[in-house]
């Protein structure tokens, strides 16, 4: 009797670390410890075993069943992890929060650029843009500069064939638009322009903002309104502006815009070559003879231009040293912006 006993108990232990789900282990217990359990009906048959044999049967199936219940509570554990790895499914969490994609943003030279021609459109400009490849009429002649004229040496041009270039500056655009339209005119004109010349300061291809304004009565003093009202809206309302007498072929007078030096506050510095000032802008009264070359009377009327590198405002703008930063597309650059 009692060696069947330990067999039976034997039996079920192994039985139960054996169980492979939750299920089969719920149906050995009802089968060992169950009302009509195989030990349970063992136990309850002590009574009828000879007095002197029920102590050690009594102790044995108690210490059978001790083992039997721990048998069972560590399978249940092992069973009911097993069933919660089977349930996990990795990357499926449906309870995380998605992956958010990082939004884009403008480049820093469109925003800059934007900013430019917001400005200029507030004070009732057009914005006018024209293609990138030029007739050598539009980008150099019909600006007051003939073939043999010195300040071509001054731009080093891409040529694309005789007589046709990748635009050295946007002034083609205002030509042709005076070409096309009869004064009185106010426009901006933003877009690329293309150089042979690449340092720190300079690539190949940059981008400008030029204007114009013609009409009956245009003077230097709107000139100097319209470029200070724009100084301070881009910069600040706070930072000195002064008009420095220089040269272009298709302007006369001609004037360079400079700022007080962002960096240092006009104390003088290395950005701004120990002047104290930062030029930021050319600008001039049209010269006559471009008038006349795109079928305007001079006599009839008058007209103000201006050129700036959107890049340099942008560089001014944000403290920027090095113009290569803008092409690099290093996205830890241009997500500052
Ligand atoms: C500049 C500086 C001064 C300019 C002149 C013209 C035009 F077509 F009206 F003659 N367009 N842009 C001009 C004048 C551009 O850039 C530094």
């Amino acid at each position: 009797m009692l060696e069947e006993l330990k067999a039976t108990g034997q039996a079920a232990l192994e039985q139960v670390r054996a169980a492979a789900s939750e299920q089969e282990l719920e149906e050995l217990r009802v089968r060992y410890l169950g009302r009509k359990g195989l030990l349970t009906q063992m136990l309850r048959a002590t009574g009828s075993l000879p007095p002197d044999q029920r102590p050690a049967f009594g102790q044995s199936a108690n210490q059978i069943k001790k083992e039997l219940d721990q048998a069972l509570a560590e399978a249940q554990e092992r069973l009911r992890a097993q069933a919660a790895r089977a349930a996990f499914r990795p990357g499926v969490d449906a309870t995380l929060p998605g992956v958010q994609p990082r939004r884009g943003h403008l480049h820093p030279i469109t925003q800059t650029e934007r900013l430019i021609l917001a400005v200029f459109t507030r004070m009732g400009f057009a914005v006018v843009e024209s293609p990138e490849v030029e007739l050598d009429w539009y980008c150099f002649e019909a600006l007051n500069m003939p073939p043999d004229h010195p300040a071509r040496d001054m731009q080093d041009t891409f040529y694309v064939q005789e007589g046709v270039v990748l635009r050295t500056h946007t002034s083609p655009v205002q030509v042709r638009t005076m070409e096309s339209t009869p004064p009185p005119l106010r426009i901006v004109c933003p877009g690329k322009a293309f150089r042979r010349d690449s340092d720190a300061t300079h690539t190949p291809m940059f981008h400008q903002v030029e204007g114009l304004m013609v009409g009956p009565d245009v003077s230097f003093a709107h000139l100097k309104g319209v470029l200070i009202s724009f100084v301070h809206q881009v910069f600040s309302p706070q930072v000195p502006v002064r008009f420095r007498p220089s040269f272009f072929p298709f302007t006369e007078p001609s004037a360079e815009v400079d700022i007080g030096c962002v960096v240092c506050g006009g104390d003088g510095c290395r950005v701004c070559s120990h002047t104290g000032w930062l030029e930021i802008l050319g600008s001039g009264m049209v010269d006559p003879n471009v008038f006349i070359n795109v079928g305007y009377d001079p006599d009839q009327v008058t007209g103000f231009a201006f050129g700036m590198g959107i890049e340099r405002i942008a560089m001014l703008k944000w403290g920027i040293d090095d113009l290569r930063m803008f092409y690099d597309n290093d996205l830890r650059f241009l997500r500052q912006f």
